[in-house]
């Protein structure tokens, strides 16, 4: 698919906001996805349906989990978790995205999960340090993910799991089994 007929596609469902935020997750994907070897084009389309679900009614997307048979512990975390797996199944329903790989970046953008594939870890991470991101820590992130692509993940979601242990906020098990994951298997 194009990027314009993409960008076509998903602008209806975001604000003006949350399109600029997609737009530049788009160009991060599209430079990391360079940087290490990754499918660009992949990288643009996971990039821009990305959030496709922002919007949803939160009882549509409960519906969605629980007919499509998702994660039924989704529903007992932050309903922030669940556009992304919802997302995936929308994007290919309306939107006609067949690809594994796109639809697994999808998926997995907001929880992450154990193993997560390169293209995963770009789409992740361009959500995190792309250029509209203004939160402490962002910019040394942006220079990690220049260097290391590993460290640069590991970073955002140590900061992410921090986020929500200062809020008193429950953290997603998926979230901290993917940290754990990539700190053990990283050499040191
Ligand atoms: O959709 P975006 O705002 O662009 O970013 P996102 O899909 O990464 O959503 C992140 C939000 O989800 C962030 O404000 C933190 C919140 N959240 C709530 N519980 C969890 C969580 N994020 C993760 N990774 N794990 C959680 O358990
Ligand atoms: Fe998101
Ligand atoms: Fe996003």
């Amino acid at each position: 698919m194009e990027r314009e007929t993409a960008l076509n596609l998903v602008k209806p469902h975001l604000t003006d906001h949350r399109y600029q935020h997609t737009l530049g997750v788009m160009e991060t994907a599209i430079q990391l996805a360079k940087l290490y070897g990754a499918d660009p084009k992949k990288a643009e389309l996971a990039a821009i349906f990305h959030d496709y679900a922002k919007f949803r009614p939160k009882e549509e997307m409960k519906q969605i989990i629980l007919e499509q048979r998702m994660d039924p512990k989704l529903l007992s975390f932050n309903s922030e978790l669940w556009h992304a797996p919802v997302g995936a199944y929308l994007v290919e329903k309306e939107a006609g995205i067949k690809d594994g790989e796109i639809l697994d970046a999808i998926r997995y953008h907001t929880s992450g999960r154990p193993s997560m594939t390169l293209l995963e870890k770009v789409i992740y991470l361009a959500d995190y340090i792309e250029p509209g991101r203004q939160f402490p820590g962002v910019e040394d992130v942006r220079e990690m993910a220049k260097e290391n692509l590993t460290d640069a993940l590991i970073a955002s979601m140590k900061n992410t799991i921090v986020f929500l242990l200062k809020k008193n906020q429950p953290v997603f098990p998926d979230t901290i089994e993917t940290y754990n994951h990539l700190i053990i298997n990283k050499e040191n």
